[in-house]
């Protein structure tokens, strides 16, 4: 096998960039309302906040959604030429901003910055009625961003500028707990830049590397480099294209999200049964593998808690390593272009990505794209 897994390093990642957790994503789409209730309705995320023509922005709309300690922000432009309007117009919806709970957002910027990454929001002071956040932001791959959000002297609801969104509807939430990782597809060549970017700004180190031999189906060519902070709350795996016969999923996503960018959020959970059970009752979309996938999953994973049956019907993936097993899942991308999908995982001690499941996902994820006509 030519994974590679080093044993975790301990670095002073933790001193220089302190990172709490995921403090929010934030996507810019074209419709924000729209895209809210789709998170609300089909994934259980409940209203939190809001920010619009009623709190005096002009520019651009936003909708708060959370569940557990996920927080989405759905952002839509409301005029030309601005920012959000020429994001969308290249990359349609997507993920803007992977934002980092930091205790200390100007150290963050300065530190990250110190050691080579590209400014994007210097330190900024927002405060109202509740307290005071600082903020600053960098750049990462594509027209990505990272923000650092220090909150420890904020009470309101989300942020300053957003009022409390009261909503009536509030379908239930499906038991969707935390962001496990976030995954970028960068271009042809670019995945040691970006992973070196993790480790010389950020203080990352290599979790796990895979190379084309892992993924092994004709045409799914891709390799990944795993890169995580010192205490483990942030994992970003970076993908980039190889050559396969056909065309890689990785160079499918970035022709049409034009360029490098977030291809898939894993978000975790203490019940994958009961969350994808809710998922495909209120519509989501997931990539099936065929059924003989489960005549082998026995002798890979030996025991496990759950029925494999049910694990079958809900088309549910098993993968075992030295730890423990998981469980994962990956939907089909939630918007028009073949580009963001969400991974819904349970982890029962492995803390893994999958690798015994990749010859199957990646057949199938192929299968999708020859139904696109993209191969
Ligand atoms: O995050 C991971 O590494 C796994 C496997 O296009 C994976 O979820 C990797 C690449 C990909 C889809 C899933
Ligand atoms: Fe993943």
């Amino acid at each position: 096998m030519d994974t590679v897994i080093e044993t975790s390093k301990t670095t002073n990642q933790q001193e220089f960039l302190p990172i709490n957790g995921t403090d929010y994503l934030e996507f810019y789409v074209g419709n924000a309302k729209q895209a809210a209730y789709f998170y609300k309705s089909a994934f259980g995320f409940q209203s939190l906040a809001y920010a619009g023509l009623e709190t005096g922005l002009t520019d651009r709309t936003s909708y708060v959604v959370r569940q557990g300690k996920i927080t989405l922000v759905l952002t839509a432009p409301m005029q030309p030429g601005n920012e959000i309007t020429h994001h969308l117009e290249r990359h349609g919806d997507g993920v803007k901003v992977i934002a980092f709970w930091v205790e200390d957002a100007e150290k963050s910027y300065n530190e990250t910055v110190k050691r080579g990454a590209r400014s994007f929001l210097k330190p900024t002071v927002e405060t109202d009625e509740h307290g005071e956040i600082k903020k600053a932001g960098i750049h990462t791959y594509g027209d990505t961003v990272h923000m650092f959000i220090e909150r420890k002297n904020y009470q309101g609801v989300f942020l300053p500028g957003f009022e409390k969104w009261e909503s009536d509807y509030q379908p239930n939430e499906i038991g969707l707990k935390y962001v496990d990782h976030c995954v970028g597809n960068v271009d042809w060549g670019q995945m040691n830049h970006w992973a070196k970017f993790y480790e010389n700004v950020m203080g990352f180190s290599n979790l796990i590397t895979f190379d084309d031999k892992d993924i092994s189906t004709d045409y799914t060519a891709l390799m990944s480099k795993v890169m995580q902070n010192g205490n483990g709350r942030i994992k970003f795996p970076i993908n980039e294209p190889a050559l396969g016969k056909k065309k890689s999923q990785i160079e499918e996503y970035i022709q049409f999200y034009g360029g490098a960018g977030c291809q898939h959020i894993a978000v975790a959970t203490d019940d994958i049964v009961h969350a994808v059970s809710e998922l495909k009752r209120r519509g989501v979309e997931f990539l099936y593998v065929p059924s003989d996938y489960y005549d082998t999953v026995g002798e890979r994973c030996g025991e496990i808690e759950e029925d494999l049956k049910v694990l079958k019907d809900l088309g549910i993936l098993v993968d075992r390593d030295e730890e423990g097993y998981l469980l994962q899942i990956f939907t089909k991308p939630v918007e028009d272009r073949p580009t963001l999908f969400y991974e819904i995982i349970q982890r029962k001690g492995a803390h893994s990505f999958g690798k015994g499941n990749f010859q199957a996902l990646f057949e199938s994820i192929e299968a999708e794209q020859a139904r696109r006509g993209t191969l």
